[in-house]
């Protein structure tokens, strides 16, 4: 099930789980801690007492009081003293185990803070990216939506070696918008038209003229009908593939019974890259919904960047693309 990254402000999220950054006492402090406090009311307080604390990486559940999520898990960041302390395993222990405890308690909405970046020092990107990387990780295999809800937008620094070649990319390839719609408008023309509803209409072929039979078999296919083919030829399951294209299970329940539906665009580049298409493949899948790849569009650029370096993380794609504020793949 997707990872979203948003900007709000955690208290404010309505879910099943938010979790708290806190420390070893579980009885409040300042930062992410103080304002869930403050939202929850003197409640939250009075069950953290029989808490009697909790360990570094561990994390401990209660329920939300005055705030809009039913619960509020607490779990303890490292403090960040070098990066040599053993901080990051514990920092993935700490989004492992309140994910565990989430499943536990029959939550399909979690929202996290970026734990340990605030007044544990741990580096903002090194911060997000064991975030990103850990629950990617945990959702490959679980039915669980999650939230990365980002405070400051300073957390995301464009000078960043993960984001460093994609600005790069971008300054190489994003062209002039005015010079590019026309140029959009172009590609547009020279697509083929959309394809007739259905198959049967499609001319029939002399037996010996096979490559040519197939050329026009794919030439009729829908978006669905080439989404579930391209599935199929890479023995994928479903649910493989939506969860690797960060969409939800309804949605790709609709796509799958509907031969004639229209993605949205970022939709479409979710599924190539959960296909891991090359570009021209990627293309063709866009195409089918009647998109393009464009460079007059920041969001495009960012994810040929990606799929021309073999990177088909689509969590790492959706970093870069928030970094940029642009819209998100998937979901
Ligand atoms: N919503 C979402 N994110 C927030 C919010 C909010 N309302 N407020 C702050 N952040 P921190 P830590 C972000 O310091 O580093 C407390 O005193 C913030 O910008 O809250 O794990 C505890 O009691 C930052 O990116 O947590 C502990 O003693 C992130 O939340 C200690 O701080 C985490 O910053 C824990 O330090």
């Amino acid at each position: 099930m997707p990872l979203y990254i948003v900007r709000n402000d955690i208290t404010k999220m309505k879910v099943d789980a938010i979790v708290n950054a806190a420390n070893e006492s579980l009885l409040g402090g300042g930062g992410v801690d103080g304002c869930i406090h403050r939202a929850a009311g003197p409640e939250l307080l009075e069950e953290c007492r029989t808490l009697g604390g909790c360990p570094t990486g561990s994390a401990k559940i209660t329920k939300g009081y005055r705030l809009p999520a039913k619960y509020v898990i607490h779990t303890v960041g490292p403090v960040w003293h070098g990066g040599g302390h053993r901080e990051k395993e514990k920092l993935v222990s700490c989004y492992r185990s309140s994910l565990e405890l989430a499943a536990a308690h029959n939550c399909e909405t979690v929202a996290f803070p970026l734990i340990s970046a605030g007044v544990y020092r741990y580096p903002k990107d090194q911060a997000i990216q064991v975030a990103v990387d850990t629950i990617g990780a945990y959702l490959r295999g679980h039915e669980l939506t999650v939230y990365l809800v980002v405070y400051d937008k300073s957390s995301f620094q464009i000078g960043r070696e993960r984001l460093a070649g994609v600005a790069a990319y971008i300054d190489d390839h994003y062209v002039d918008v005015h010079t590019d719609a026309a140029a959009e408008r172009q590609r547009f023309a020279a697509l083929p038209a959309d394809p007739p509803p259905c198959a049967a209409t499609a001319p029939s072929r002399p037996p010996q003229d096979r490559s040519l039979d197939e050329a026009v078999e794919k030439l009729d296919e829908s978006f669905s009908q080439m989404l579930l083919r391209k599935i199929g030829e890479k023995g994928m399951t479903d649910a493989q593939c939506y969860k690797k294209a960060n969409i939800d299970r309804k949605l790709f329940s609709k796509i799958r019974s509907d031969t004639h539906y229209r993605p949205s665009k970022p939709t479409a580049m979710a599924f190539a890259v959960a296909l891991e298409l090359p570009l021209e493949e990627a293309q063709e899948l866009l195409g089918k919904a009647g998109f393009a790849f464009s460079h007059a569009s920041k969001s495009d650029i960012i994810v040929e960047y990606f799929i021309a370096r073999g990177n088909y993380n689509i969590y790492e794609i959706n970093e870069a693309l928030f970094a940029f504020d642009q819209s998100l793949l998937g979901g």
